[in-house]
C-alpha cells in the first residue's frame, strides 16, 4: 500500500483521510478537509488508465460547457477532475497504483437503496439528463475501457467456463443458481443483435447506473450529479436504464440474506420511468420504449451472473467481505429476475402512460 499522504503531495493536496463510500471497484478516500475524492483507480479491472481518464476528462469537459449553457453549476453537477502537479489527469506511483482526484460534491449523498420515490424519480432525472447531454458527443471518440461489458451473451459464456473450470471447487452447492442461470442463454443475445442490425441505436451511456452513482441533494433530494464515470462508453440507453432499476427499484440491499425482503417495487419502477422519459423526451425510440421492462430483467440478470461467475472464480473482481458475498448477492439478483419476470405486463402499462 503506497503512502496517501505521499500521493496526495502530487495533487498539492493534504492527506487526512478517511476511506469512502460503498464502490466495489476502486478505493475511495475523502481528503483535505473534505473538499477532495482521492481514489486509487483498479487498474486490474481497468488495465488502461489513460484511457480511462482520458475519457473522463473529455466527457466531463464537455458537460460543463453544457451545463453551464443551460444555467447549472458545472462545479457541482459534473465531476471535475483535479490534475497533478505536472499537469496529469492521475498519478501513476512507482508501485505500479494509479491514482486520480476529483473534487467532493458536497451537500449530496449518494443511496445505495432508495428511500421513497421521489428519489428514484430524481435519480431518473439526473441519469436521463446525463444520456440527453451527451447525445451529440461523437460515440466512437471514446475508448472502450472494458471490452464487451454489457456484452450479456459473453457473461453467459464466461459464467458457464467458470462452472467448467470450477477452481473454487463451489459449483456441486451452487446448481441450483446455475440451472436457474442457464435458463437465459436465449435472451441474453437480444440487445446485442438488435444494436448490430441498427435497430436500437448506440449511443453514449454511463453503463453503470446503480444507484449509489448518482448524488442527489441535500434537503431537496433534487438529482445533482452522475458519478463514476469509468465505464461511460458506446452503449444502448437500455443498459442505463435496466441497470438503474435493478438497484433504483430493488426493495432490499444488494446483498440481503433475507430473501423475503427482496422484490421489485412498481411505484419505485413508475417513479424512475417518469424522471427519464421527461428527460429524454422524443429522443427515445420506439423499439427503446418497447424493451424497457426487458432491459430491467436482462441487466438485473447480467449482473447476477457477474456475481454467481466471480463466486465461482475465487471472488477476484469485486470486493467482497465474507466468503459467500458473491453468492448472496447473485441470490438478490435472481430473486429480482423472477419477480421483474412475473410484473414484465404491468411495467408495460406503466410505461404507456408516460409515452402517449
Ligand atoms: P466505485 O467504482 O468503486 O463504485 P465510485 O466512483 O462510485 O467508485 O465512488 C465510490 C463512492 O464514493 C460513491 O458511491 C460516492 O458515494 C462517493 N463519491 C465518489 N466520487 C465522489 C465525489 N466526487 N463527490 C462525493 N462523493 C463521491
Ligand atoms: C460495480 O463500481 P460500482 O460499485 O459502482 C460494477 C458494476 C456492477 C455493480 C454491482 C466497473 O459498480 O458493473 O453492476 O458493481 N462496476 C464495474 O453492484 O464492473
Ligand atoms: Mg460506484
Amino acid at each position: 500500500m503506497d503512502n496517501l499522504s505521499e500521493i496526495a503531495q502530487h495533487f498539492a493536496l493534504a492527506y487526512d483521510a478517511e476511506t469512502y463510500g460503498n464502490g466495489h471497484i476502486n478505493d475511495t478516500y475523502l481528503i483535505s478537509g473534505k473538499q477532495y475524492i482521492l481514489q486509487r483507480i483498479n487498474t486490474e479491472i481497468f488495465k488502461k488508465p489513460d484511457e480511462v481518464m482520458d475519457n473522463i476528462v473529455r466527457i466531463t469537459e464537455y458537460l460543463r460547457g453544457k451545463i453551464a449553457k443551460e444555467g447549472g453549476d458545472p462545479d457541482r453537477e459534473t465531476m471535475t477532475v483535479i490534475p497533478t502537479v505536472d499537469g496529469k489527469s492521475y498519478y501513476a506511483a512507482p508501485s505500479g497504483s494509479c491514482y486520480r482526484v476529483y473534487k467532493f460534491i458536497s451537500g449530496a449523498v449518494s443511496y445505495d437503496i432508495a428511500e421513497n420515490p421521489n428519489q428514484l424519480y430524481q435519480a431518473a432525472r439526473a441519469f436521463g439528463k446525463f444520456q440527453r447531454l451527451l447525445s451529440d458527443f461523437p460515440a466512437d471518440g471514446l475508448f472502450e475501457t472494458i471490452p464487451q461489458f454489457h456484452d450479456t451473451f459473453k457473461r453467459f459464456n464466461d459464467l458457464k467456463n467458470s462452472v467448467s473450470a470450477d477452481v473454487m471447487r463451489r459449483a456441486d452447492s451452487v446448481k441450483k443458481e446455475i440451472d436457474f442461470a442457464m435458463r437465459f442463454e436465449e435472451e441474453t443475445k437480444l440487445i446485442g443483435s438488435l444494436l448490430e442490425s441498427g435497430a436500437i441505436p448506440m449511443r453514449v451511456t454511463h453503463n453503470d447506473t446503480k444507484l449509489n452513482n448518482v448524488m442527489l441533494e441535500e434537503g431537496t433530494d433534487r438529482g445533482l450529479c452522475v458519478i463514476d464515470l469509468d465505464t461511460v462508453m458506446p452503449g444502448s440507453l437500455l443498459y442505463d436504464f435496466g441497470d438503474a432499476l435493478r438497484t433504483g427499484a430493488a426493495t432490499a440491499a444488494e446483498d440481503e440474506k433475507d430473501l423475503d425482503k427482496v422484490g421489485f417495487d412498481l411505484s419505485l419502477f413508475e417513479a424512475f420511468t417518469k424522471g427519464f422519459l421527461e428527460e429524454m423526451g422524443t429522443s427515445i425510440t420506439e423499439k427503446e420504449i418497447e424493451l424497457l421492462p426487458f432491459s430491467a430483467k436482462i441487466i438485473t440478470y447480467e449482473c447476477g451472473i457477474r456475481f454467481l461467475t466471480d463466486y465461482l472464480s475465487g471472488d477476484t473482481y469485486f470486493k467482497t467481505k465474507y466468503p459467500e458475498h458473491n453468492l448472496d448477492r447473485t441470490r438478490t439478483q435472481f430473486k429480482l429476475v423472477s419477480d421483474i419476470e412475473k410484473k414484465m405486463s404491468e411495467m408495460t402499462s406503466i410505461i404507456g402512460k408516460y409515452t402517449k
